[in-house]
């Protein structure tokens, strides 16, 4: 896989640029790809070979947010994003998205993120951070890092005019990490200090383990 210096002269995307008949066939594809990681988890569990699993059918729509920013803009994502993952992966050579997620599933030092803990999305190469499953604990440092960007206060590998995005369960918001995070975002914005974050908020229908 090249070197995320490689890729991180990309431009953003422009607004009104458009989509093009191939990227919307990757889009799919991602997708496609990401609910069959999810068949596939079930089969696994059922047969012993995979073990906690839990999905991100019904939210492939993030893939096109991942397929909006450049894969130098640092995400943070909760488990709900294996299409994004997919996503940004097909943006770059020689990466493998899907046995990327399949050896989280199983467990396998394999995982690029986390050497096999659950459902963790990441990728060093992919600017894809790991994440703890506390939810919302995430969000404090996202608005931390969205914050460092534009001032350079510490050296890091992102462009100066990198996006921090962080996506998020709404019965997360409920949290008081989340409330307190995009909290300090809009005060900090309300004093001109620029906070490039865009946080992706995704309503299933549920907040899973609260009654
Ligand atoms: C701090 C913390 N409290 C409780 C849990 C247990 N827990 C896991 S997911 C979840 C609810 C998440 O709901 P939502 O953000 O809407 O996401 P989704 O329903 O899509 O999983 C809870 C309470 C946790 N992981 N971390």
């Amino acid at each position: 896989m090249d070197t995320l210096t490689n890729w991180s002269g990309q431009p953003p995307r422009a607004r009104g640029q458009g989509v093009s008949a191939p990227e919307l066939q990757d889009l799919f594809d991602a997708q496609v790809s990401s609910r069959h990681v999810d068949f596939a988890a079930r089969e696994l569990q059922q047969q012993g070979r995979a073990f906690y699993t839990i999905g991100s059918a019904g939210h492939e729509a993030n893939a096109a947010v991942a397929m909006a920013l450049r894969p130098s803009d640092p995400a943070l994502l909760h488990y709900r994003s294996g299409a994004f993952y997919v996503a940004r992966a097909m943006q770059g050579p020689g990466s493998t998205p899907v046995e990327d997620l399949l050896a989280s599933l199983m467990s396998s030092t394999k995982d690029p993120i986390s050497g096999g803990r659950h459902k963790v999305i990441g990728h060093p190469k992919l600017t894809i951070l790991p994440q703890t499953s506390t939810i919302a604990s995430h969000l404090p440092r996202a608005v931390g890092m969205a914050f460092t960007i534009d001032r350079r206060v510490v050296e890091t590998p992102w462009p100066e005019d990198a996006v921090v995005v962080a996506s998020i369960g709404d019965a997360s918001l409920n949290h008081s990490t989340a409330l307190g995070a995009l909290n300090a975002a809009g005060y900090l914005t309300h004093q001109g200090a620029p906070v490039p974050l865009l946080t992706v908020c995704e309503d299933n229908g549920i907040g899973i383990s609260v009654p």
